[in-house]
């Protein structure tokens, strides 16, 4: 029995090992009236900040198809799908289609789709749960109930500095754009329980930002376990977030990843987002 995982790439995880297991991404896009982005990691992320930058009359996003999930999971039969949580995006409605098709063409597979209810980070603790799973020699079944369990423990915040390109493409209303257009405003939000994106705070300040999300990020039952951050162009940043949590967590496994297209699209430059479990060690 093959395993396989296949995530959307808003998990900006591109490349993921483990034994017992293959690992595949599929892609969203980004379009403006001049030029379509693929989201793969050979993409020159900060030349497509500046050609958005540049672009002032449209820009927009495109989640996977039916046929895109379908041809990952070709060759595998015990496969795990990851997408973008589906209050936001199609992917998982295509990721689930795909699913129904491929289990009638080869019904000894089996597939399970997970709606993140998140994006980035959060899904890539998902699909390191998955990962560890797998190795361990888990069936299928004990795996899926086992995720459902981890996505309860699971958490996303993120920091961005406009909402720009979230209110053109009506994921978040205008007038909250606006507030986040005031110069040196940062807005502080995370994923709901019901996978919608939540506003939360709005400030001014790296010490004041950084401060909040740690606390946010307590009381969202953190302590010190697993932290995974995906930035846009903004390293130095995120680095003083990830001291702030070893000065209090020492042991903590804290890992930088950059966003790929779709979120650094979305989460704009400067725009960080902050993946964490809430176990205790
Ligand atoms: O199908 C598509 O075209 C993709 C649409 C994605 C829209 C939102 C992406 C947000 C990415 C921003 C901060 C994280 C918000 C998480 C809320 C659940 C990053």
């Amino acid at each position: 029995m093959n395993f396989k995982i296949v995530s959307d790439s808003s998990s900006n995880v591109f490349t993921f090992s483990g034994s017992g297991f293959e690992y595949e991404t599929v892609p969203l896009k980004i379009i403006t009236s001049k030029e379509e982005f693929v989201d793969t990691p050979d993409l020159d992320i900060p030349r497509m900040i500046i050609s958005l930058s540049e672009e002032k009359n449209f820009s927009a996003t495109s989640c996977p198809n039916m046929h895109e999930w379908y041809e990952a999971f070709k060759g595998a039969d015990n496969i795990f799908a990851i997408t973008i949580t589906s209050s936001l995006s199609g992917s998982y409605g295509s990721a689930v289609s795909a699913a129904e098709e491929y289990v009638k063409d080869f019904p000894n597979a089996n597939v399970y789709v997970i709606d993140s209810l998140s994006t980035g980070p959060e899904m890539q603790l998902i699909i390191e749960k998955l990962g560890e799973l797998i190795s361990s020699g888990k069936t299928f079944e004990e795996i899926k109930s086992e995720i459902i369990e981890y996505q309860k423990h699971s958490h996303l915040l993120f920091c961005l500095q406009s909402l720009a390109n979230l209110a053109r493409n009506g994921r978040v209303s205008h007038a909250a754009a606006k507030i986040a257009g005031i110069l040196g405003i940062q807005i502080i939000g995370r994923a709901s329980a019901q996978g919608t994106l939540e506003l939360a705070h709005k400030l001014r300040g790296e010490k004041k930002v950084l401060n909040t999300i740690f606390k946010e990020m307590e009381m969202a039952g953190f302590s010190g376990v697993k932290v995974r951050i995906s930035h846009c162009m903004n390293l130095a940043y995120v680095e003083n977030l990830k001291s702030i949590i070893l000065e209090k967590y020492p042991n903590c496994d804290v890992q930088i990843l950059h966003c790929g297209a779709l979120c650094s699209y979305y989460a704009e430059r400067g725009g960080f987002i902050v993946g964490f479990d809430d176990y205790s060690a």
